[in-house]
């Protein structure tokens, strides 16, 4: 397969649906510290240490601990222009077009979504919500934003079952959220844009094969490439990239 080409400065998007996946990078410019990058280590051990059932189950309270940190950051972020120029595109050409897949649990395109024109699929969750860590289907929750303080309350249980609540997340090992209509939209994209992402985690990692598969035009916007199946590159920040990339799109440039 060859190396991806840098993206032709007057490419559009063909007919048909545009799914885009974004990660960790999109955020960084709101503040949100990467995984992989100097971000992603906590008190010394790897996200991907912490975030998973294990954890859990031998220290919530570290585990809680690891996300009321990271959920104070998230809460004190706001989207940046990359965020605001996605949903720019998805409320211009419609949530039946345009889908946003996110591997992150920041919230962050909710804060400036238009409910009645932008929606979002968090295929990892959401830190801002709890659920019942006794795999029950028992009500979700969600706190934030809105209380007091981005630490969860340890006292407060499941209503249900009284059983621990854990962040709404999905772990490693864990299967993700709404994993077959990602697949399944994926599969139907014609243009298939990753956004800030390290293509490490799977399945997030394996759908721009899927795509390609299915005959889209593959571009990865991230200032270090991952590389993969892609056919184009945009070697550049996504805050400083996609509104120019949507403008174009838009034919507003
Ligand atoms: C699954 C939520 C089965 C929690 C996350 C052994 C046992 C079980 C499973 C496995 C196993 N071995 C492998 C697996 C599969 C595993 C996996 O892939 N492991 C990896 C480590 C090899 N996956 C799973 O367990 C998944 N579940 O497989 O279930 C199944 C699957 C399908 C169907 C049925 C059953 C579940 C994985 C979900 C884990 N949860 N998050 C939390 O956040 O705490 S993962 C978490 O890490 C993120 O959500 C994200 O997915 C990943 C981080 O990746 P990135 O977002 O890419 O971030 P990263 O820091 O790596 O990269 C940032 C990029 O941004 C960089 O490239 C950088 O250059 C770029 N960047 C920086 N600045 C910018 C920028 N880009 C643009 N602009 C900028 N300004």
């Amino acid at each position: 397969m060859d190396a991806p080409s840098p993206l032709p400065a007057n490419w559009r998007p063909p007919p048909g649906p545009v799914f885009v996946l974004s990660g960790a990078g999109l955020s960084a410019a709101s503040g949100i510290g990467t995984f992989r990058g100097p971000g992603g280590l906590w008190e010394g051990q790897r996200a991907d240490e912490l975030a998973t059932p294990r954890a859990f189950r031998d220290d919530p309270d570290r585990v809680r601990r690891f996300y009321d940190a990271r959920r104070a950051v998230v809460l004190a972020a706001t989207p940046n222009p990359g965020h605001l120029a996605l949903l720019r595109l998805q409320a211009a050409w419609g949530r039946e077009r345009v889908h946003l897949v996110t591997q992150n649990v920041d919230g962050l395109f909710d804060v400036a979504a238009d409910p009645t024109r932008n929606r979002t699929i968090e295929m990892h969750g959401s830190l801002l919500r709890l659920r019942c860590a006794s795999d029950e289907d028992h009500p979700v929750v969600s706190p934030w934003p809105g209380a007091a303080t981005a630490e969860q309350d340890p006292d407060v249980g499941c209503a249900v079952c009284g059983a621990r609540l854990r962040p709404d997340v999905v772990w490693f090992g864990e299967v993700p959220d709404h994993v077959l209509l990602i697949h399944r939209l994926a599969i139907a994209s014609r243009t298939f844009l990753s956004v800030g992402t390290s293509g490490v985690v799977y399945p997030a990692a394996g759908l721009v094969d899927k795509a390609r598969q299915g005959g889209a035009v593959c571009i990865e916007v991230n200032p270090e490439p991952a590389g993969g199946a892609f056919h184009y590159v945009v070697a550049a920040p996504a805050e400083t990239a996609l509104p120019g990339l949507v403008d174009q799109w838009l034919g507003a440039a």
